[in-house]
């Protein structure tokens, strides 16, 4: 580098895009019982058992909630489970994801 030569100040830092957090969506209906949503929710999101009834009964009463946000990859695979447990069980019980804004 010559003498002329300036230096840029600062470093040259490309921006790295942070990958889009995607929601799990928690669907009422009418016939999983509130206690096995209760049970769904601790056992698969690591909820409490107050936090986990709050997003119960706010499904139930507005008809979704947001349970929570984590990668794509995340979010589909706890989704996906959380549903199964309530086939297995016999109940309607749905779980869905969308990307955050
Ligand atoms: N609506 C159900 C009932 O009255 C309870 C329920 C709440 C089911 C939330 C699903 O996502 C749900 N038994």
């Amino acid at each position: 580098m010559s003498d002329t030569d300036t230096k840029p100040r600062t470093k040259v830092r490309p921006k790295t895009e942070r990958p889009r957090l995607h929601k799990v969506i928690l669907v009422n209906d009418d016939y999983t019982p509130r206690e096995f949503v209760v049970t769904v929710l601790k056992g698969i999101f690591g909820m409490n058992e107050d936090q986990s009834y709050r997003v119960m009964i706010t499904a139930h009463r507005r008809g979704t909630s947001v349970v929570a946000v984590y990668t794509k990859d995340i979010a589909e695979t706890k989704a996906t489970e959380a549903t199964d447990e309530g086939r297995r069980a016999g109940f309607p019980l749905l779980f869905t994801t969308e990307p955050e804004e």
